[in-house]
């Protein structure tokens, strides 16, 4: 299915939107003829419900549940609360480190350890600053304790596990997700940091590219062993990923990153693959410019799944739960400019149907986790930013 390349006039988003329209009513139900990988047909709509559980929450980037049903969130100044279920949000948990906090850098991603139950133990992203007004991804482990009667908390024993190499003078594209996979080991997505783009490429340096390393930050076990790479690289040719999640089921990892313009992507990074950037690209450079040679190379792996024009893909999350019916299975997006909750139906790992959800709200979406209810939770990036659920109506 050819892809809609919107023009770059004032005219350009009104000429999308006549397109999507068009092609909606051409194809309102998933088809098996449907091949392409982007302006996919449109899902079944859903009737949401949207519950605001928290509010206030300095630009929360990262959300993940406590055993007990409560919820940790980061806001990127440096700060993580505890939300009770009920909404009541805590101080800031003492003990974290100072983290850059300037653009897109902060406080990023949260992740509780396999035996967190046993040990308290939770891993933590963030934009580390670094000597001469640098600064680069960090991920540390630490020991969360909870206090019972403040419903707070402290952290102990942090840890500095990973540093992402060279430090650079940036505040642009630190990636960073973390997913710990069925061996323990934990995916770390990382940014190209805007000006180091070629560096994507470059297999023996972290930047642009899908990490993977064991609970103690040392290169995991069964890491692709290809000359040149870093042994901790997982996967190279990434712009900027925000979002990752793994299907269980499988074992497979899947991440949603950033693109140029017209060129955010889906894909599922495999060990030692190319994922092309900035070498190929359905999008273009913000001054209009073309990037690489194009769309396709030998050798230089095609996306999933591709937005043009780009939502700004963030938060990603693979739905297993039965309180949205039919929805197991499904991935559901983040779009921060893209004001919306992309919810992407797969078939045989294709992407064959996409709903978009919260359209109506301008919300930038920046999280996206089920809880244990099997609802849905999204943060919003805002100075005052939201945890909202998600039920059927
Ligand atoms: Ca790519």
């Amino acid at each position: 299915m050819p892809s809609f390349s919107p023009s770059p006039s004032p005219l350009g988003k009104f000429a999308w939107a006549v397109a999507v329209t068009v092609a909606a009513a051409a194809s309102v139900a998933p088809t098996a003829a449907y091949a392409g990988i982007t302006d996919a047909p449109r899902a079944a709509k859903t009737s949401l419900s949207v519950e605001t559980i928290a509010s206030g929450l300095v630009n929360p980037w990262g959300l993940q549940f406590l055993p007990d049903g409560r919820m940790l969130v980061t806001e990127k100044p440096g700060r993580i609360r505890i939300i009770s279920t009920d909404g009541k949000k805590s101080a800031p948990v003492s003990g974290l480190p100072k983290v850059y906090a300037r653009g897109q850098g902060g406080l990023l991603d949260v992740r509780l350890a396999t035996d967190f139950a046993s040990s308290g133990t939770i891993f933590f992203s963030y934009s580390e600053p670094r000597r001469g007004g640098k600064a680069g991804t960090t991920v540390a482990r630490a020991k969360l304790v909870l206090d019972g009667s403040s419903g707070g908390g402290r952290l102990e024993n942090v840890t500095v596990i990973y540093r992402q190499t060279p430090a650079i003078r940036s505040s642009h594209h630190f990636g960073s997700r973390i997913v710990i996979d069925n061996e323990g080991m934990l995916f770390v997505t990382t940014g190209d940091r805007g000006s180091q783009s070629k560096k994507a490429q470059d297999p023996s340096v972290p930047i642009g590219k899908v990490l993977r390393i064991t609970p103690d930050g040392k290169p995991a076990p069964g890491n692709p062993t290809k000359p040149g790479w870093a042994p901790e690289v997982w996967s190279i040719g990434h712009r900027n990923l925000q979002g990752a999640v793994l299907d269980p089921a499988t074992g497979a990892l899947w991440t949603v990153e950033h693109g140029a313009r017209g060129g955010d992507e889906l894909n599922q990074p495999q060990a030692g693959k190319n994922y092309g950037w900035p070498v190929i690209s359905y999008g273009r450079h913000y001054s209009g410019g073309k990037i690489g040679v194009g769309r396709k190379k030998a050798g230089l792996e095609q996306p999933v799944y591709y937005w043009d024009p780009s939502i700004a893909t963030s938060g990603l999350e693979l739905y297993t739960g039965d309180l949205f019916a039919g929805w197991k299975g499904n991935l559901l997006v983040g779009g921060l400019a893209g004001a919306r909750l992309a919810r992407l139906i797969l078939e045989n790992g294709k992407v064959v149907a996409e709903e978009k959800l919260l359209t109506d709200r301008g919300d930038r979406i920046r999280d996206v986790r089920q809880g244990p209810d099997g609802a849905i939770y999204v943060l919003t990036d805002d100075r005052t930013g939201d945890l909202l659920r998600l039920t059927p109506k």
